[in-house]
Formats: C-alpha cells, sequence, structure tokens
C-alpha cells in the first residue's frame, strides 16, 4: 500500500474516533442541564363542537409527577366553560393530554381560536424547560 494511502487511512482512524468521542448518548440531548424538557402539539383548527386537543409531551425522568404552567388566550364564544383544568403529568407518564371543550351553537359568528402558551418554570418543585413552539393556536371555525 503506497504510503499516502495508509496515511489518509490512519487519518480517518483518528477522525472516526474523535467522532464517537463527541457522539452524545441520546438521553443528553434531550434534556437542557437537569431540568427536563416538555413539548406539546395540537391541531390548526377545529369546528365548533369538537374538543381542542392539546398533547404535552416530557422526556427526562419521569419519576415523578409534573405540574405544567399555562396560559391561556381565547377569541371568540366557543367555550363550555371559562375554567380551564391543571395540566400535569402523573408519576411515570410521558404524556398527558388537555382536552378543552366547545359548544356546537346555533348562531352564525366569526371563526375563533384557542390558544396555549406554555411557560418556562425554573424553581421547585418541579421545574422544567419548554420546547419550541411554547405558544400553539387552534383556530375554531364556525359551522352555522
Ligand atoms: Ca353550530
Ligand atoms: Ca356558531
Amino acid at each position: 500500500m503506497p504510503a499516502q494511502v495508509t496515511r489518509l487511512a490512519a487519518l480517518l482512524v483518528v477522525v472516526v474516533i474523535a467522532m464517537e468521542a463527541f457522539a452524545l448518548p441520546a438521553d443528553v440531548s434531550a434534556t437542557t442541564g437537569d431540568r427536563p424538557l416538555v413539548s406539546f402539539t395540537a391541531p390548526g383548527s377545529i369546528t365548533e363542537g369538537e374538543p381542542a386537543v392539546f398533547t404535552f409531551r416530557r422526556t427526562g425522568d419521569l419519576s415523578d409527577e409534573l405540574y405544567l404552567n399555562l396560559d391561556f388566550y381565547f377569541e371568540g364564544e366557543f367555550l363550555q366553560t371559562d375554567e380551564m383544568p391543571e395540566v400535569w403529568f402523573a408519576a411515570g407518564e410521558a404524556e398527558t393530554v388537555l382536552s378543552i371543550p366547545t359548544v356546537d351553537d346555533s348562531t352564525p359568528e366569526p371563526d375563533g381560536s384557542i390558544g396555549v402558551h406554555l411557560q418556562l418554570r425554573y424553581f421547585d418543585p418541579e421545574p422544567y424547560d419548554p420546547q419550541a413552539p411554547v405558544y400553539l393556536q387552534v383556530t375554531v371555525r364556525d359551522n352555522d
């Protein structure tokens, strides 16, 4: 084998070893510091009468319950109730769902929206980091 090819092969081995040294275990890349990461999803729109379903997921240590810090923004007259429930992960759960019911009335009206802002929580007892996007808005379409 020509000397240049041998040197190139040796260099490639060094590069591969270096890349492995910098590769992060999967569970480290999924957390920021020691706080768990929380993310959520929601449909872009629903029709009045359907629930607006927000699905939250967390990574990291699942052994404790984790309460979420949420802000709500509403536009239009679609809600069954203004009282929004607490949302939390039970111990051992990686996923939890917030389902906000809407009313199928008979009033023609403009489309509205339900927005949820997932806030950071720095401090004990249950700190976590929200993962972008931290604000999701579901359009509520009128059907009258
Ligand atoms: Ca209706
Ligand atoms: Ca309506």
